[in-house]
């Protein structure tokens, strides 16, 4: 692994891959605990995104922390100093573990969006625990992270008269990061109507093997195609570092401080020893 060269290109397209990051071991592991947590609904995190098919995609959030005997190896050894040296950070935090499972009956896709609880640094890296062809993997625009935006699903910029007619997933997502104020609505851009057809934005599906990892950038735009025709899961750990901040321009902090008994407060960095912090 060049990591010189992957930081390079992290930080030129806003995702990278690297193949074969953990071994079958892992990936058994993790998959053995997603089957704990989507058994034992342990987690207030927990999620069913497809309203058209009950069951065909869950997620979870911190089940590391709400399910008993969830791996305890889940944060892969050489893990940690890789994503110190991909952030250029000398201390780098581990903000959340969460998965998605998605069946091959899956109709729901994931609109397309940034992760934007935090401002500052913020990467994932998405594990695949399965095999993913292009048809059904994350796609990302190349450099979007570049852009100087703050981008929202097109849809949560209508009134909420009409919310009826958000799926589950969208429900969710805006539950997490949008509100009707005028604050938010100016503080963001609609996900341009034309993103999948104009060839100036450059989209890539970046297909997996299991054990293959994707690491990507917050603020890079990524999406799943709606229809998965393959059972896939990935998992996937956020990264952030000292100097990130909680996002005024998120719900995800109180829901999470409420939920975890923690305090995140909006402009501030986030300190509390719930999140482990590795120091290179
Ligand atoms: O894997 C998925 O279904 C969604 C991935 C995603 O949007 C994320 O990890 O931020
Ligand atoms: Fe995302």
């Amino acid at each position: 692994m060049n990591v010189s060269q992957l930081t390079s290109d992290l930080d030129s397209d806003g995702f990278i891959k690297i193949p074969s990051f953990v071994n079958t071991n892992y990936c058994l592991s993790i998959l053995s605990s997603v089957r704990d947590s989507i058994s034992s609904k342990a987690s207030p995190f927990f999620r069913d995104l497809d309203n058209n098919i009950p069951g065909s995609f869950f997620s979870d959030i911190w089940s590391s922390h709400f399910v008993s005997n969830f791996y305890s190896g889940y944060v892969p050894s050489h893990l940690p100093s890789l994503m110190s040296s991909l952030m250029c950070r000398q201390s780098v935090l581990l903000l959340q573990d969460t998965w998605f499972q998605r069946s091959s009956l899956c109709t729901t896709s994931i609109p397309w969006h940034h992760d934007q609880s935090i401002e500052g640094p913020f990467y994932s890296i998405w594990i695949s625990l399965s095999d993913i062809p292009a048809s059904a993997s994350l796609r990302f625009v190349r450099g979007s992270h570049k852009s100087g935006l703050r981008y929202m699903p097109s849809a949560f910029f209508t009134d909420s008269s009409k919310r009826s007619q958000f799926n589950a997933m969208e429900e969710f997502y805006r539950s997490f990061h949008y509100s009707d104020s005028l604050d938010y609505s100016q503080h963001f851009s609609p996900v341009p109507d034309d993103l999948e057809t104009n060839p100036e934005y450059d989209i890539q599906s970046v297909s997996t093997s299991a054990g293959d990892a994707i690491v990507f950038n917050g603020l890079t735009l990524h999406s799943l195609p709606p229809l998965s025709n393959v059972d896939s899961t990935g998992f996937v750990l956020r990264w952030i570092s000292e100097d990130s901040v909680v996002s005024p321009y998120s719900n995800d902090a109180k829901i999470a401080s409420e939920l975890l008994n923690i305090n995140l407060i909006p402009e501030q960095p986030i300190s509390d020893s719930f999140f482990k912090r590795f120091d290179f």
